[in-house]
């Protein structure tokens, strides 16, 4: 069987694009609750626990469940929630502006070389929409939102991730079918969402939290994209000699099936 051409690489997010959540999302959970006034604090480790859960209103709520399980939050739980994570997001803004969240190695080359040579970028994320734009313009700049033909995020879909929908309502608004697209993700919520999806071909770039994940169905795991001079390492066992995740092997990749 031949494959269909690669048409369009679809981005992840947090973990992706840039390590966010360790010093992104968490510090400004961290921040909307102290201005709450509530004494919640979220660490590095129950952090990573917590990640099991995408959606910051989700993962809020899980952890009023598990460990304030009278937590009425003054009425209505529900809106308590959307407000406290209004001010996350505003916060998550201002960690952005700050500009210390650069992206990762080897992002800004790949999404150079698929412009250069015609593909089609978009993203598929569980964020907020509001995030997305603000990493790009405070990682890159302002024009970089433009670059992609569609920005899938946060509670476009109700289902998030390891739900297929964001993808599937990605590659909708884009025209385009499953095996016309490669995949850029960390996790294994992530990886799940993008098979599920039915997209042959997905690059994993771990992170600290989920270096230890399973990635099932993905085509290469490296600890990084790379640079010339900044080699990757290959985690996965096909593909041992890679050093650096190209168009070219991504187009390698998805010809050969996505493994
Ligand atoms: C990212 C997430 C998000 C962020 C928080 O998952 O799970 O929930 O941690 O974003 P993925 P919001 O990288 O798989 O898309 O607080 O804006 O929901
Ligand atoms: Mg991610």
């Amino acid at each position: 069987m031949t494959m269909a051409k690669l048409e369009v690489l679809l981005f992840d997010v947090d973990g992706t694009l840039a390590d966010t959540e360790r010093d992104g999302h968490r510090v400004a959970f961290n921040r909307a609750f102290a201005e709450r006034g509530l004494d919640w604090r979220w660490d590095e480790g129950l952090y990573g626990e917590l990640l099991a859960v995408t959606g910051g209103k989700e993962r809020i709520r899980r952890y009023i469940e598990k460990t304030h399980p009278g937590f009425s939050g003054e009425g209505d739980l529900d809106e308590y929630i959307a407000g406290l994570h209004q001010l996350k997001t505003k916060h998550f803004k201002q960690i952005m502006a700050e500009g210390r969240l650069p992206l990762r190695s080897g992002v800004l080359r790949l999404i150079g070389e698929a412009r250069q040579a015609g593909l089609r970028l978009g993203i598929a994320t569980t964020t907020t929409p509001a995030n997305v734009t603000a990493l790009l313009g405070a990682a890159i700049g302002e024009e970089a939102t433009s670059w992609f033909d569609v920005i899938a995020a946060g509670d476009i879909v109700p289902a998030k991730k390891p739900a297929p929908d964001i993808y599937l309502w990605a590659m909708e608004q884009l025209g385009v079918e499953p095996a016309q697209c490669a995949a850029l993700e960390d996790s294994e919520n992530g990886i799940k969402s993008v098979r599920a999806a039915g997209i042959p071909t997905v690059i994993i770039t771990v992170n600290g939290y989920t270096r230890h994940e399973r990635f099932d169905g993905a085509s290469i795991v490296v600890d990084q994209l790379g640079e010339p001079g900044e080699p990757c390492e290959v985690l996965s066992s096909n593909r041992a000699g890679t050093r650096i995740v190209d168009l070219a092997l991504i187009r390698a990749l998805h010809e050969a099936g996505g493994c």
